[in-house]
């Protein structure tokens, strides 16, 4: 039998064919552990029509001390800390097994100045399995004390440093903890990025319910799920109304009708990020609803960026 998700037309994104515009949020579904619990059927019948790896360092880090999560009446707050096996440790241990999954692979990055990023997407960049990067620009550059993500001339910097060491796709995630969201997208944009995607998560907080001292070892967390939709689609929708690159949606999707929502809102893809804690394969079954939502013709492709060719000429 042929479901809705498999009948829902394919996407070209940057190039890259999509069976479907549903694609995961970095660092909410680990596709090796997914293989281990629920076996091959599930990476067999991959919810995702890409998947989207956590974010990879240039250092392996142990991430923050637990507690590390929170739940929310309506959504769940992190405070993971960038838990991963470093740049060397990711090419041996991780790619390989990333690139036997039947869809294409976007690895996302974070550095603490711009040398490491540029040294993670020189890195990627030699990497046939690799299909497009997603830069995690949320943390702050060790040079100049800014969250690189808050601040446009920080992003400009950052991508015009990084956008001639690669072909691949250059996808910028926005922080939606910046006041000119919109204005730190155009700055991406100008400088040659293929893509932007949001929102990451919303700066909150919880308390011990006992000692009154912060519950999270990390002190500080990240906001996600439903409660951050309206967010979201404000953000999406405001973005996607200053940039001509496209725009990949996220923030509290649950079912086909919000990945509905922030396609009219401008999306090209959407991402589900809490919803697959909840149901691992959240994405397969949002994809067909939004599939029997009726999206209509997709838009013809956006135009991804400035090529290299134009940038060396
Ligand atoms: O690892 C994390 O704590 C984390 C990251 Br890098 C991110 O980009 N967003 C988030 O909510 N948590």
């Amino acid at each position: 039998m042929t479901s809705p998700a498999a009948s829902s037309s394919p996407v070209d994104f940057c190039g890259i064919e999509l069976a479907h515009p549903v694609i995961n949020a970095s660092g909410t579904f680990d596709a090796i552990a997914a293989r281990r619990a629920f076996g091959d059927a599930l990476i067999e019948r991959f919810p995702f029509a890409a998947f989207v790896s956590k974010t990879v360092t240039v250092a392996p880090r142990e991430g923050n001390p637990p507690p590390r999560l929170w739940e929310l009446p309506a959504g769940l707050m992190n405070s993971i800390g960038l838990p991963n096996k470093g740049l060397e440790g990711y090419l041996t241990h991780d790619l390989p097994e990333l690139a036997r999954l039947p869809v294409p692979l976007i690895v996302n990055v974070m550095g603490f100045s711009r040398d490491e990023v540029a040294r993670l997407v020189s890195a990627f960049a030699e990497r046939d399995e690799v299909a497009a990067l997603e830069l995690n620009v949320s943390c702050p550059n060790v040079e100049t004390g800014l969250v690189m993500g808050a601040d446009p001339g920080e992003v400009a910097r950052l991508v015009s440093a990084v956008r001639p060491l690669t072909d691949k796709p250059l996808i910028v995630k926005l922080t939606p903890n910046a006041s000119d969201v919109p204005a730190v997208a155009s700055a991406a944009e100008r400088e040659g990025a293929s893509a932007v995607s949001l929102i990451n998560t919303i700066r909150g907080m919880a308390v011990h319910p006992r000692t009154g001292e912060p519950w999270l070892g990390g002190t500080t967390g990240g906001v996600s799920g439903p409660a951050v939709r309206a967010i979201a689609l404000a953000q999406v929708r405001s973005v996607a109304d200053a940039v001509d690159i496209p725009v990949i949606g996220m923030g509290g999707v649950t079912h086909g009708r919000h990945a509905h929502d922030l396609i009219g809102a401008g999306a090209a893809l959407v991402a589900v990020g809490t919803e697959s804690f909840r149901d691992p394969s959240a994405g397969t079954r949002i994809a067909s609803e939004l599939a029997l939502a009726g999206t209509g013709p997709h838009p013809p492709p956006h135009h991804c960026g400035r090529g290299l060719a134009e940038l060396r000429g």
